[in-house]
């Protein structure tokens, strides 16, 4: 087992991973940027070293440098946490060349499961069922005669995408043409690589994915799906375990499904294989995950499985030590992403200082964050604050846990995702259970409004929409302190009565 492992990441996966490292007595090491040095992973490490200023690609993405910081400080492997170098394959080969352990699969596995036309060769060759499509790169008029052959509306995607980034939606045959070239220029600028595919389009799909974990003596388990079609703009904001719906034969064909895709490219780590499950049951692969994700704590809380300690383990040749059969579903998870964004207003980012930070706890509540009482959010990163993790006995236990957790959470000094959370937990679709991807634009306005902001990138202005934003928060704070006094005399009410009741007024709740 490694003694000390570096952790190239920040946040509250960089916090996961030390809580991990703590529990399995190996020493930590945290890198951190300029804004960083004040942050929670700092605190948590045993050592910290400074790694850039603030941009992600002058610090945290910095192969060299975090490499050299490795060997500096003795540490034996370096956990990539998810993003900035978690899925980039030349930094697997660059540890292995420098004989450091990269706790993740190699690079090799990585290229070939983000080359998305490569893995679906592969996958179709292993027997997954893919997308109906193409499995080559195509030229223009390919893509023209193929999506014609197989009939609109189709997706144009980039084979260097992914996450849905240079992905077209082409339901009429005139917009051809005009669709792969975008899809082609924005693959060029943003990976630089134009290679496209064409996919038959899934309508109104669900996003249901599986945990695996495979180890480096043959062995590779699956820990059952997570749902995950509440996304806005292809960032998640609500995830379950178990899905819902999925009845034990298909939880066991996906499974099963996982498990073939992993051993076709000999995965070793945790991994998550995606698939859109169309309104028939059908399932398709979309792609794999290479990486620990955001909301691999619903798995944990449902299977009992530290997966970023199994990860850990697999990586230093451990073998997982369990088999299939030893792995059960105990109750329901739930996780909403709180991220310093303004709901209300179209999901723009909040950045500043968090000057009350109270978060949830009681029986079934999990809190990982990267945050504390006088952080600062910066623009520089990802925007998630927190991740609140709820399991129950039953799906009902688990949102009445959620929701009771949402109540209690303080977070002041920005605005969160939290009153959005309150919303769609009271949301009848969502309490029936029969939702897919189309949930936020069918159910809650597509995020509500916001565009014109959005479109404003003016610094200055945004200051001031800031400033604006903190003083009006802090006179609605002391307005609701006051009426709930009033009401109760203290305690007991909910504290987003108002955001509910806009909501009804617009018609979301009943
Ligand atoms: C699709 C699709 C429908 N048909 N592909 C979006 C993210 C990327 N991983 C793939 N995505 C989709 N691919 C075909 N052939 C619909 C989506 C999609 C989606 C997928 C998962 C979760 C949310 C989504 C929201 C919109 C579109």
């Amino acid at each position: 087992m490694f003694q000390k492992i570096l952790i190239a990441n920040r946040g509250e996966i960089a916090v996961r991973v030390i809580r991990a490292c703590r529990e399995l007595s190996i020493e930590t090491v945290a890198i951190y940027s300029d804004v960083d040095r004040d942050a929670l992973h700092v605190r948590f490490a045993d050592e910290a070293y400074f790694i850039g200023p603030p941009p992600a690609r002058d610090s945290y993405l910095l192969m060299d440098r975090v490499i050299d910081l490795a060997k500096r400080s003795g540490a034996e492997a370096i956990h990539p946490g998810y993003g900035f170098l978690a899925e980039n394959g030349d930094f697997a080969d660059l540890c292995e060349k420098e004989g450091i352990g990269f706790i993740g699969p190699n690079g090799d596995v990585m290229r070939s499961m983000g080359d998305k036309v490569m893995a679906r060769q592969t996958m179709e060759k292993a027997g997954v069922p893919i997308v109906p499509g193409t499995t080559h790169v195509l030229s223009d008029s390919e893509a023209i005669a193929f999506s014609k052959q197989i009939g609109l509306p189709v997706m144009v995607k980039a084979s260097a995408g992914g996450g849905g980034k240079g992905m077209r939606l082409v339901r009429d045959e005139g917009d051809l043409e005009q669709s792969i070239a975008r899809a082609r220029s924005e693959a060029m600028s943003s990976f630089g690589n134009d290679s496209i595919y064409v996919e038959k389009f899934v309508e109104q799909p669900r996003h249901i994915e599986i945990q695996i974990l495979a180890d480096s003596h043959g062995n590779t388990i699956h820990l059952f799906e997570r749902e995950c079609s509440i996304q806005r703009r292809h960032q998640k904001l609500i995830e379950e375990a178990p899905g819902n719906g999925i009845t034990p034969e298909l939880r066991e064909r996906m499974g099963k499904a996982a498990v073939t895709a992993a051993q076709a490219v000999g995965y070793v780590g945790a991994g998550t294989c995606e698939f859109l499950v169309d309104q028939h049951d059908d399932f398709y692969f979309l792609e794999m995950n290479t990486r620990i994700q955001v909301e691999h704590a619903i798995t944990e809380a449902i299977t009992g499985i530290d997966i970023v300690k199994a990860m850990i383990r697999v990586a230093a040749g451990d073998p997982l030590g369990i088999d299939q059969q030893d792995v059960k579903i105990t109750g329901h998870a739930i996780e909403a992403r709180i991220y310093a964004e303004d709901p209300d207003n179209g999901f723009v980012p909040s950045p500043g200082e968090i000057i009350v930070y109270r978060p949830p706890g009681g029986i079934g509540i999990r809190v990982d964050s990267g945050v504390h009482h006088g952080a600062t959010v910066t623009v520089h990163y990802d925007p998630m604050v927190a991740k609140l993790i709820a399991w129950g006995c039953d799906r009902t236990e688990s949102i009445d846990r959620l929701k009771r957790a949402l109540s209690e959470f303080v977070v002041k000094g920005i605005k969160t995702s939290i009153p959005f959370h309150q919303m769609v937990m009271r949301h009848p679709v969502f309490l029936e259970g029969k939702y897919d991807t189309g949930f936020i634009d069918d159910h809650m306005d597509g995020g509500k409004g916001g565009d014109e902001l959005q479109a404003q990138d003016d610094q200055e202005v945004r200051r001031v929409a800031f400033m604006l934003a903190a003083i009006a928060a802090y006179q609605r704070d002391k307005k609701r302190a006051s009426t709930a006094r009033a009401k109760t005399g203290g305690g007991g009410v909910d504290p987003w009565t108002d955001f509910a009741r806009r909501a009804q007024m617009r018609g979301n709740l009943r």
